[in-house]
């Protein structure tokens, strides 16, 4: 009986820290680079000692640590700044850590990309400025997890597998055709979305955008925090209230529109 129990309580710990993910590389012509490498390199949840601290989530939408995750306001670690060309694809990669053997978005929710224009040391930008989201998912699309796949028949929950992210390990998107030349920091972000604590998994990373066709101007963007007030609707609701009606139907994504160049 004792084993029973033990093994019980094992696994109803498993099953929290199994739901948390950080975006550590970037995919960069097509691979995926090494952790931290082209992303900045976040700190872990203080007080926590285990490796899962890393991933644990926001959950403050009026902290700094919104615009790139925990204590990366500036880009500490120093990663590398990928070139890449308008028009290009590029993608952020969920990170190994331990007990996860392809760490995955397990929640359900919405991804977004997003791009903030650098005049100066792209590692000593704190964020502050104004960022252009370019990419945000909702319902299912191509690049979802296929579960009818043999592989993927245990990743699937009825509940879930509306949106389009649900147990993908990576995102890949395009930066956009007219997109001006120069050095950005590319923001990507899975919200998970709940009536109280929503959980935003952010990321950055290092680019510089080269323009060989036609640049268009940068359109304004918004500021980061503040993008997201704590209970607004759309960000602040339960993902279960569309699992159960078995359809995305009546949810509009938060604002604002993605631009598409
Ligand atoms: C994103 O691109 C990388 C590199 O091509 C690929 O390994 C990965 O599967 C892609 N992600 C998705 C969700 O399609
Ligand atoms: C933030 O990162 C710096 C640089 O690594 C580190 O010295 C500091 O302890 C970190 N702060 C927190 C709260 O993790
Ligand atoms: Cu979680």
């Amino acid at each position: 009986m004792k084993s029973v129990t033990v093994l019980l309580a094992s696994f109803a710990l498993l099953a929290p820290t199994n739901a948390h993910y950080f975006f550590s590389r970037l995919i960069l012509d097509g691979k995926w680079t090494s952790t931290w490498e082209y992303v900045r390199e976040i700190s872990p949840y203080p007080g926590d000692t285990t490796k899962l601290a890393m991933a644990y989530p926001n959950t403050d939408p009026d902290s700094p640590d919104l615009r790139c995750g925990r204590n990366a306001t500036i880009g500490w670690s120093q990663p590398k700044t990928a070139t890449v060309k308008a028009g290009d694809t590029i993608g952020f990669g969920a990170a190994e850590y331990e007990l996860v053997e392809v760490p995955r978005m397990y929640h359900p929710g919405v991804a977004s990309a997003w791009l903030s224009k650098v005049t100066g040391d792209l590692n000593q930008y704190l964020g502050d400025g104004e960022w252009v989201k370019i990419m945000q998912t909702r319902e299912r699309e191509a690049q979802s997890v296929d579960f009818t796949k043999e592989e993927n028949k245990l990743l699937y929950n009825q509940m879930k597998s509306l949106w389009a992210t649900f147990q993908a390990d990576s995102w890949n998107f395009t930066i956009p055709a007219t997109a001006p030349s120069g050095r950005y920091l590319l923001r990507y972000e899975h919200m998970f979305p709940n009536p109280q604590d929503t959980q935003f998994y952010v990321n950055c990373a290092n680019i510089e955008v080269v323009n060989e066709g036609t640049e268009g101007a940068f359109p304004a963007g918004v500021k980061i925090p503040g993008v997201y007030t704590r209970g607004q609707k759309d960000v602040y609701f339960s993902t279960y209230d569309y699992g159960l009606k078995g359809s995305l139907d009546g949810y509009k994504t938060p604002a604002p529109e993605p631009w598409k160049g």
